[in-house]
This record gives C-alpha cells, structure tokens and sequence, in this order.
C-alpha cells in the first residue's frame, strides 16, 4: 500500500497536466509506415516556434507551422480557437488532436487555453536542401532552402506559374530534381515576375498535398513572404554555350562529380544527353528546360549506375523561339582513381 502512493500520485499529476507532451517528430510519427500519422484522432501537447504569423496560410482561421530540433508541423484551427496575435519567431506550447488533410499532418486546436506562450526565441535557420534534394515526408512543415546563394546554386523555374485554387503553382527545376511550388493566396506574394526560365533562391515550408493513400506524393515548397522568392540574375554568356566548369577527366568511383554549365539567348530550350563511343544515350542531363543552368553529373546513367571508363560525348541542343535549332559538344572523360 505504501509503496504504491507514489504512483498514484504520479497518475493523477499526470491527469491534471492534461495531454502528454511530445516531440514534434514523435507527433507525426507514421511507425507502420502506412503514410497515415499513427497517432491520428489523438490530443497531444507539442512545443514549437512558429516560422511564419499564425493567420498566414488561412483566410479563415489559424494555419501555420511550427518546429522543433526534431520535425515541424501544420497547426491549423478555427479562429474561435486563437489565442491572439502568433509571430513568426514565437515559442508555444500547443494541445490538439492530430489530423490529417490531404497527406499534410497536422496538431489541431479547439480552444484558445490549448495555446500557451513560451518565448521569442526568431524563427530557426532553415534547413538547407542539397543539390538534387526535393521536399519529403520527414521534412514536411519545415523552414527549407531551396537553391544555396552562398554556393551560388539556383533552381531554375520549369514553367509559367498557373492559377489553381486561391494560388498559384509551378515547379523549379533543383538539379535533376522538379520541385512542385505552391504560392498560397493568402500570403500576397506576387509571382508576376516570375516566369519560365527564372532563377531563384527560395525559402519556404514543407508541404504536402495528396488526395489519395498512401499519401507519399504531392510534396511542395510553401513560400512565406515575397523575400522568399529571390530572384538572381548571375552574369552568364547568353550566346549559346557548353563549358565543362570542374575537373576532367574526374574518377565517378571516389564520388567525384563534374558540373556542366549551359545557356543561351533568352527564350531558348535546352538539352543535355550524354553519350557513350558507340552513340548510345546514357543518360539525360536536361530536357526542354527554359534558361541555362549548371548541371551536376555524377558519372552515372540513367539506372544510377557508374558508366564504365572511357570518354563520352555531352551534347547540348538549343531550340529557339523560332524553333532553330543549335548544338555544340564536350568530351568528358570518366577515369580510374590515380594511385
Ligand atoms: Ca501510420
Ligand atoms: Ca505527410
């Protein structure tokens, strides 16, 4: 009897604290990995800082994100349920059920008393995207970079934006990787600037819109503010171009890689194959992507695997707005490591 006291105290300090407080990462857990957060339909208490104002991504009502060292998340409530003005930069403690919409997870609210304010902590450094990286579920409701201004690595606009449902959306091309954009309505960013072919450096959420299980597609970049779209203009040739920028021959076996820059007169529409001796196609750097770029190419094919030594040809074909059409070449020669 007496040693079982504690517990019971333990038990019902634990009632009046109300729902359990987790990480973020534990709140979207999904550990079955059937794309649907197991603890769907459950009140848990999370800590967070927001990464945008709370009203941003809603005309109605609440929906912002915020994140821990671990995850971040959508919070998403009627405005009945606020609890007032949430900045960008604050820490809160928040209570609600776990949902989700559309493959996004979510922490929801009823009541202002489920918000409870820690701090002003600003808003977390966001996460770098590598080279090639697109938005996935484990970064989902994060503050993501897209395109490194300090590497000067861009991402290139795929196509024109296009109207959709109280925004718009388009797609970057970072690398061999198209990430889908989705410019929310809400947010009063303008993408009339922005076009087939722009560089960008970008700064927006992790998101998520799949209407069908297993919810594991649909990933997009949430721009915040207009500053999340930085438009750079790199002072690039704009006659029609091929310039192998890195080391060759270069050794694919130690992980070497050679970057490959392209461009041409505005309005132009490029290609990149690689070929082997025989005149196969190994692989396909480009396709009909607007605006020059610089490719990364790993010395692997198409099936990721490593090309076999030897030199291989790279060519470059340009339409124009007439429909002309261009080419020019490089060899690039993929070695053995010297020893
Ligand atoms: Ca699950
Ligand atoms: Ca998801």
């Amino acid at each position: 009897m007496i040693r079982s006291f504690p517990v019971l105290m333990l038990i019902l300090f634990a009632g009046l604290a109300g729902a359990q407080t987790v990480s973020i990462a534990e709140a979207r857990e999904d550990l079955d990995g059937d794309g649907i957060p197991d603890h769907l339909g459950e009140i848990l208490t999370i800590e967070g800082v927001a990464t945008c104002e709370g009203t941003l991504f809603s005309t109605t009502g609440l929906s912002f994100y915020v994140q821990d060292e671990t995850a971040g998340i959508n919070v998403y409530a009627y405005s009945s349920a606020s609890p007032g003005a949430i900045e960008a930069g604050d820490e809160w403690r928040i209570t609600g059920e776990i949902k989700q919409y559309n493959g996004l997870t979510e922490i929801s609210p009823d009541s202002p008393s489920d918000f409870v304010y820690i701090d002003h902590p600003g808003v977390p450094q966001p996460l770098q995207l590598a080279l090639n990286q697109g938005v996935s579920e484990s970064i989902e409701g994060q503050l993501l970079a897209l395109g490194n201004s300090s590497l000067s690595q861009w991402v290139t606009v795929a196509n024109d934006p296009e109207s959709a449902g109280g925004g718009y959306n388009f797609n970057v091309w970072n690398g061999q990787n198209s990430v889908a954009i989705r410019v929310n309505e809400s947010t009063g960013i303008s993408v009339s600037n922005i076009g087939a072919g722009t560089r960008l450096f970008m700064l927006g959420i992790g998101g998520q819109y799949d209407s069908e299980p297993p919810y594991d597609s649909g990933y997009q970049l949430l721009p915040r503010y207009q500053t999340d779209l930085e438009i750079y203009q790199p002072s690039i040739y704009d006659g029609f171009h091929l310039t192998v920028l890195t080391d060759n021959p270069f050794a694919p076996v130690l992980g070497e890689t050679v970057n490959i820059e392209y461009g041409g007169p505005a309005g132009m529409r490029f290609t990149l194959t690689v070929f082997d001796r025989s005149g196969r196609a190994v692989t396909h750097l480009a396709e009909s992507r607007p605006a020059g770029d610089v490719v990364q190419w790993n010395g692997k094919d198409d099936y990721s695997k490593i090309l076999p030594l030897g030199p291989y040809l790279v060519l470059l074909e340009g339409m124009d707005t007439d429909g002309k059409r261009y080419t020019t070449t490089e060899t690039i020669v993929v070695a053995a490591p010297l020893n």
